[in-house]
C-alpha cells in the first residue's frame, strides 16, 4: 500500500483528488476524514496542510504528496520532485503600491518587504545583490504596505486581482510554481512498483489532456 499525502482544503485540494480519480482510482471522501483507502488501487489518502507535505514526505510519513513547488522549495525540499503536474499554477511576486516610484530591483535595497516566502525571496534578492529586510508574516502580507509595515510585498499572484483591489503594481517575477509530485527517496522496492504503475496512469491522463 503506498501513501499519498494531499492538502486537506485549499486551492490544490479539488485538482489533486480529480488527477487521482482521472488515473481510475476510486475512493470516498468525506470532509471528516483524516484518511481514506482506494477500492481499486493500493492506495492510502492522507489529508493534510499543504505546508507538512513535503516534512512528510521526507520522513517517510507519507510515501508520495502533493504540494506547490512554491512551498516545496521554500522548505528546502526540491529534490523529492519526480514530476510537474500542470495544475495550481501560480507565481511569486514582488509588488509596491502603484504610486511608489520604481525602476529596477535595486530600489529594494533597504527596504521593508513583507512575504510569507523568506527563502525564495532571500535567494533572489541575494542573486542580485540587493539587501532588504525581509519580514516574515503568515497571512494577509498584501496589507501589509498600508498598514505602513512594509515597502513592499511578494507574494503568490495567480489573477493579479488581489493586487489591484490591495493598489498594488506587480514589479518582478520572482518564481514560477505549479503542483509537483514528490516522493520520498528511499522508497521499498514493492512501492517503488505502486508508485511506476501510478505514474503510468498519469502519464497516460496528461497525454490525453494535451
Ligand atoms: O491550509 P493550508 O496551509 O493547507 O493552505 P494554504 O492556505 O497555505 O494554501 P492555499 O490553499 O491558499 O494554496 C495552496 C497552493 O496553491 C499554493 O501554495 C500555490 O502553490 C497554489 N496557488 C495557486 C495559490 C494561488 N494560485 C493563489 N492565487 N496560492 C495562493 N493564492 C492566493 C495568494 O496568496 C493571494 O492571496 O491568492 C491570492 C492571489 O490570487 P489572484 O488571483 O488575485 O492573483
Ligand atoms: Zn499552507
Amino acid at each position: 500500500m503506498l501513501r499519498l499525502a494531499i492538502q486537506k482544503s485549499g486551492r490544490l485540494s479539488e485538482d489533486s483528488l480529480k488527477l487521482i480519480r482521472e488515473c481510475g482510482i476510486s475512493f470516498i471522501t468525506s470532509s471528516l476524514k483524516l484518511k481514506t483507502e482506494s477500492t481499486n488501487f493500493p492506495l492510502e489518502i492522507l489529508y493534510l496542510r499543504d505546508d507538512d507535505i513535503p516534512g512528510y514526505v521526507a520522513d517517510g510519513v507519507a510515501d508520495i504528496g502533493i504540494v506547490g513547488e512554491n512551498v516545496l522549495v521554500e522548505e528546502g525540499k526540491q529534490e523529492l520532485a519526480i514530476e510537474p503536474l500542470g495544475f495550481s499554477k501560480c507565481r511569486l511576486s514582488l509588488a509596491v503600491p502603484k504610486s511608489a516610484e520604481y525602476n529596477s530591483v535595486d530600489d529594494l535595497e533597504g527596504k521593508n518587504i513583507a512575504t510569507s516566502y523568506p527563502n525564495l525571496l532571500q535567494s533572489y534578492l541575494d542573486e542580485r545583490g540587493v539587501k532588504a529586510n525581509i519580514h516574515t508574516i503568515s497571512g494577509s502580507v498584501e496589507i501589509a504596505p498600508s498598514i505602513g509595515l512594509a515597502d513592499a510585498i511578494c507574494d503568490i499572484v495567480s489573477s493579479g486581482s488581489t493586487l489591484i483591489s490591495n493598489g498594488l503594481r506587480e514589479v518582478e517575477r520572482v518564481f514560477k510554481s505549479q503542483a509537483v509530485l514528490i516522493a520520498h527517496k528511499g522508497l521499498s522496492e514493492e512501492k517503488r512498483a505502486i508508485l511506476d504503475k501510478l505514474l503510468f496512469r498519469i502519464h497516460a491522463v496528461q497525454r490525453a489532456q494535451r
